[in-house]
């Protein structure tokens, strides 16, 4: 990042140690805030042409008897908009991000905090979320990063008082750092798997006392790069462990908040344990942890495991393992996890379709994991992108309303699977008919008597009368 510190208005209530102010920077008479030139995002409605306002989003419009508020719950996420520097393989950072004076300190950290919530405040988003590290800064030893966490997790509380904005859900990095080169559960090495234990049980202590709504589990690292080396069965015992471990200690201190795994197929490693959330849901089954998780889906990681959205929606809702939603997007052309801001409207009423049918979000929320482009590096872009996001999954949520309130949809489907409502079907349904019996009906028949069309194209045309 570039220290541009001294040359910019600094945000309001520095901490303690901003105020011991290095010799470089201007003192600071008055404080604008780290986006003094913006205000909080108003609601406009569809023919404004503010590109600081919402079309879509009305926080406080009734949809299908709740606000947009508590249908999207939206979140922010604090490692792509405040620690994205936009650095990529072949080049250094890009983003422009003038309270942030560069440099890994607690003080930084805690000056950061506030530009974070004057942000998320300005926008109007109710939920935020981080992984440990990206709130502080990792010490020499885990005693003195425990402590640095303290230290910004208590301006993180202050600015939560301040704000009401909540913590949608904590987690704690896992993968950065080169200890969890072969992974941090799943490594091969039992002091790195005691390491990773040790640094969940502090993120879940912070997220209990920030109230955090839920903790989620990403197993950045937690698979293998290659199988000559690897021990799955073992690794993946280890996995489970881990995440015993965690709900034991979650019940110890009395932390409410809902556990979420992310599955995600690849990246880093070439595979992960948690591949999808087909997977995810049998992992959990087999090791006794399905009443304890709900799954967060990810748009861009299901696009990496070669589903859509809508698929991994479908495998955790009809599991009734539908927690919280990742929101962003992938690139046609480009394989790997780019984090776009979803902007795409059938993307956002496929997500929102699905969301409504198995309930709506409780726990959970619509979680931007998604970060500007390297190229979009000034802070306005930051608003950019979330009023974009925001606005298409306000679409979203209307259009599916509207579909559900039509009805023609959820009719055509109701009467596709007709045959299983009585006659047969609805004997085989019931577990009240056998095997011969089955073989009986269909034998005094001779074959079956006919099939029905299943009207893809006329329902892709149904859909699009309501985009
Ligand atoms: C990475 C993941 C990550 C999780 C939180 O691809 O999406 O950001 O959401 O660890
Ligand atoms: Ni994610
Ligand atoms: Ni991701």
């Amino acid at each position: 990042m570039r220290r541009l510190a001294s040359l910019v208005a600094l945000p309001v209530n520095l901490s303690n140690e901003m105020t011991k102010m290095k010799s470089n920077r201007v003192p600071r008479q008055k404080m604008a805030g780290a986006f003094p030139t913006i205000e909080c995002i108003p609601y406009e409605g569809p023919k404004s042409t503010n590109p600081l306002a919402f079309k879509h989003y009305n926080a406080g419009e009734i949809v299908e008897g709740r606000t947009m508020r508590e249908h999207l719950r939206f979140s922010v996420v604090y490692w792509h908009t405040f620690r994205g520097a936009g650095s990529d393989p072949f080049g250094a950072g890009t983003m422009l991000r003038p309270w942030d004076d560069g440099s890994n300190t607690v003080s930084n950290a805690q000056n950061r905090v506030r530009a974070a919530f004057e942000f998320i405040e300005k926008l109007g988003a109710p939920y935020y979320a981080w992984h440990d590290r990206d709130v502080a800064p990792e010490g020499k030893t885990l005693a003195e990063t425990n402590k640095n966490f303290d230290a910004v997790a208590k301006i993180l509380k202050e600015e939560q008082k301040r704000t009401g904005i909540k913590l949608l859900w904590g987690t704690a990095n896992l993968f950065s750092h080169p200890r969890f080169v072969h992974g941090a559960s799943t490594s091969s090495n039992a002091d790195v798997f005691a390491f990773a234990v040790a640094q969940v049980k502090k993120a879940l202590e912070v997220s209990h006392e920030l109230g955090g709504e839920g903790y989620t589990f990403w197993g950045g690292r937690e698979g293998y790069m290659t199988l000559l080396n690897t021990d799955m069965k073992r690794e993946r015992e280890h996995l489970a462990k881990f995440l015993h471990l965690a709900v034991a200690y979650k019940k110890q201190i009395g932390f409410q908040g809902q556990f979420y795994i992310e599955p995600k197929p690849k990246e880093p490693t070439k595979h992960q344990y948690d591949s999808d959330a087909a997977a995810c849901l049998n992992f959990l089954r087999e090791f006794d942890l399905l009443p304890h998780f709900k799954l967060n889906i990810e748009a861009n990681h299901a696009t990496l495991a070669g589903h859509t959205m809508q698929h991994e929606l479908e495998v955790a809702g009809s599991a009734g393992a539908l927690g919280s939603i990742d929101a962003n997007t992938g690139d046609e052309l480009l394989g790997w996890d780019t984090d776009q801001f979803p902007t795409n409207i059938y993307l956002a009423a496929y997500t929102m379709l699905s969301v409504l049918k198995y309930g709506g979000l409780q726990t959970g929320g619509v979680n931007f994991d998604a970060k500007v482009r390297r190229e979009s590096f000034e802070p306005v872009d930051l608003f950019y992108a979330h009023i974009g996001g925001m606005d298409a999954f306000a679409r979203g949520l209307k259009i599916a309303a509207a579909i559900r309130q039509d009805g023609r949809l959820a009719e055509f489907v109701k009467q596709r699977y007709a045959s299983w409502d009585s006659g047969i079907g609805a004997k085989i349904e019931s577990g009240k008919a056998s095997l011969k019996e089955i073989e009986a009906y269909i034998l005094k028949k001779g074959d079956v008597a006919k099939n029905v069309s299943g009207r893809q194209e006329f329902l892709e045309n149904l859909i699009n009368e309501f985009i």
